[in-house]
C-alpha cells in the first residue's frame, strides 16, 4: 500500500509513523507513506494556502490551487483508488470501513484546516470523506494518523501473529474479553480459575461469554 498525505503540518506525523506496528510495516515494505507539504505547492510569494471566504464570515478557507496541483502531480505518476478528505462531517470510521480501506493499493489523504476547503475540491477531487468521531479536532492530521494506523495494522503480514488482528475488539462485532498475565495472584487479586485450567474448550467458552457480556454492557447497539 502507498499512502500520500497532503498537509500543512508534515512534522505532526513524525511520531505516529516511526514506532511500533507502522514502523515495522514500513520496514517490511508493506506500506509506503509519503508526506506532502501543501505550502510547497503555493504560488503565492508568502506561501499562503488559505484565503477569505467569498460572501464573508469568520475563518479562512483552504485554497483550491495548491491542493489541486499536488493531487494532479500525484495522479500523473500513478492511479489512486481513493482521494480521502479527513473532515468531521465525513462518514464515521469503524472497523468494517478500516477493513475495506486496508485492501487498497494507492490512497491520497487530505488533511483540512481552518474553516474548511474550497467546495470545488470536494466536488471534483475527493472520492471519500471520513471522520474519526463526533467531536472537532484542530485539523485533519491526527485523524489521518488514526485512519492510517487502523488500515495498516490489518494488512496481512504487518502483525506477526496472523490471528492477532482478527481477534481485536470489533473485528468479530464483539468487544474483546479481559486478559491477564503473571502473577496469577497479585495481593489477593486472582486470575479467573478457568484461564489457569489448561482446558481449551472451557477457556474459549468463557472468553466468548465475557465478550458478549462486555459488548452488551458497553456497546448495547452492537449485540
Ligand atoms: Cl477527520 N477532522 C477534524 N478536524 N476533526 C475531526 C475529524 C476530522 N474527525 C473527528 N473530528
Amino acid at each position: 500500500m502507498r499512502i500520500d498525505i497532503l498537509t500543512i503540518f508534515p512534522e505532526m506525523f513524525d511520531g505516529p509513523f516511526s514506532h511500533s506496528i507502522i514502523k515495522r510495516a514500513k520496514e517490511k515494505g508493506l506500506v509506503e507513506i509519503h508526506l506532502h507539504d501543501i505550502r510547497d505547492y503555493s504560488t503565492n510569494k508568502h506561501k499562503r494556502v488559505d484565503d477569505y471566504p467569498f460572501g464573508g464570515g469568520a475563518g479562512m478557507v483552504m485554497m483550491i490551487e495548491p491542493i489541486a496541483d499536488c493531487i494532479d502531480k500525484l495522479k500523473a505518476e500513478r492511479e489512486y483508488d481513493e482521494v480521502i478528505f479527513l473532515t468531521p462531517d465525513g462518514e464515521l470510521l469503524d472497523q468494517p470501513c478500516a477493513n475495506k480501506l486496508s485492501l487498497l493499493n494507492n490512497v491520497i489523504m487530505l488533511c483540512g484546516h481552518y474553516k474548511g476547503i474550497d467546495e470545488r475540491l470536494r466536488q471534483h477531487y475527493i472520492t471519500k470523506e471520513i471522520s474519526i468521531g463526533d467531536y472537532v479536532l484542530s485539523g485533519g492530521e491526527l485523524a489521518a494518523a488514526v485512519l492510517c494506523d487502523s488500515m495498516i495494522r490489518i494488512i496481512p503480514g504487518v502483525i506477526g501473529d496472523e490471528t492477532s488482528a482478527l481477534s481485536d475488539s470489533f473485528q468479530d462485532g464483539l468487544i474483546s474479553p479481559p486478559v491477564y498475565t503473571r502473577p496469577a495472584d497479585y495481593k489477593g487479586w486472582k486470575v479467573p480459575d478457568v484461564l489457569l485450567s489448561g482446558h481449551e474448550k472451557n477457556i474459549d467458552e468463557w472468553r466468548h461469554e465475557q465478550a458478549v457480556k462486555r459488548t452488551k454492557e458497553r456497546r448495547p447497539g452492537m449485540v
